[in-house]
């Protein structure tokens, strides 16, 4: 049953950020930088060096470990959840370290839910061990690709102490890419529409509440007795 117990919004908290790396700078992709336009010169006078630096591929300016803004921002979707530790403050950090992403705003944020823990998988409904979950939906805006936006989800639920000892392990932060943009992504480690999302009312239920052209009445009620 998934008891819709909304506790406090995550927009009303003051939160205390994630450490995050200060690299975010967009580069404007047009002009031809004097460094690139120097190595074009010296290349023709003697045989290729191998680069250390890795390089924008048009304005020549060093991008090791940063992100460049390429194209539009697209809109995805992101599924929170906890049942270890203080889980609703995991959530709200958890926010605030989305909202630092570089190329990346959080645009909508769902309440938190309170929820009995189910089995992910194909015995789907029924219930796991474990405590309860806070669960919580985001919309983010991003310009990071999917697979750098999926990895800097990754390095935020490890900086909430992650661990994952056995499948559905009661985790102190789970983010799942629920929506990239439209896209349909079938990869080793990303697949977008996350394939369970219309199984679960824990994730349906907060989408529904900040984006509710997404999900229809039937889909709601195919979960309603969870
Ligand atoms: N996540 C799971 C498995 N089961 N149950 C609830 N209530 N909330 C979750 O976030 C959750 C779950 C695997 O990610
Ligand atoms: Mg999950
Ligand atoms: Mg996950």
């Amino acid at each position: 049953m998934l008891k819709q117990q909304v506790l406090r919004p995550v927009r009303a908290i003051v939160i205390s950020p994630l450490p995050m790396p200060q690299c975010h700078q967009t580069v404007q992709p047009r002009r031809k930088s004097a460094a690139v336009a120097a190595s074009r010169s010296t290349a023709l006078a003697g045989p290729p060096k191998v680069q250390a630096i890795r390089r924008h591929r048009t304005s020549g300016l060093p991008t090791e470990g940063c992100y460049v803004a390429a194209r539009d921002a697209v809109t995805t979707y992101v599924a929170l959840g906890a049942n270890l530790g203080d889980a609703a403050q995991a959530l709200r950090q958890a926010v605030a370290a989305v909202r630092l992403l570089p190329l990346t705003q959080v645009t909508r944020t769902s309440s938190l839910y309170k929820t009995a823990p189910l089995e992910a998988g194909p015995s789907g409904e029924q219930r796991a061990p474990g405590g309860d979950y806070i669960n919580a939906v985001i919309e983010v805006q991003t310009s990071l690709t999917a697979p750098e936006f999926l990895t800097e989800l990754q390095r935020i639920e490890l900086a909430a102490g992650r661990e994952r000892p056995y499948i559905n392990a009661p985790r102190t932060l789970d983010l799942d890419v629920l929506l990239y943009g439209r896209g349909s992504i079938d990869s080793k480690h990303l697949t977008v529409p996350h394939p369970r999302m219309m199984e679960r009312a824990f994730v349906l239920v907060p989408l529904a509440e900040i984006a509710p052209a997404l999900i229809t009445a039937v889909q709601l009620q195919a979960v309603a007795h969870q």
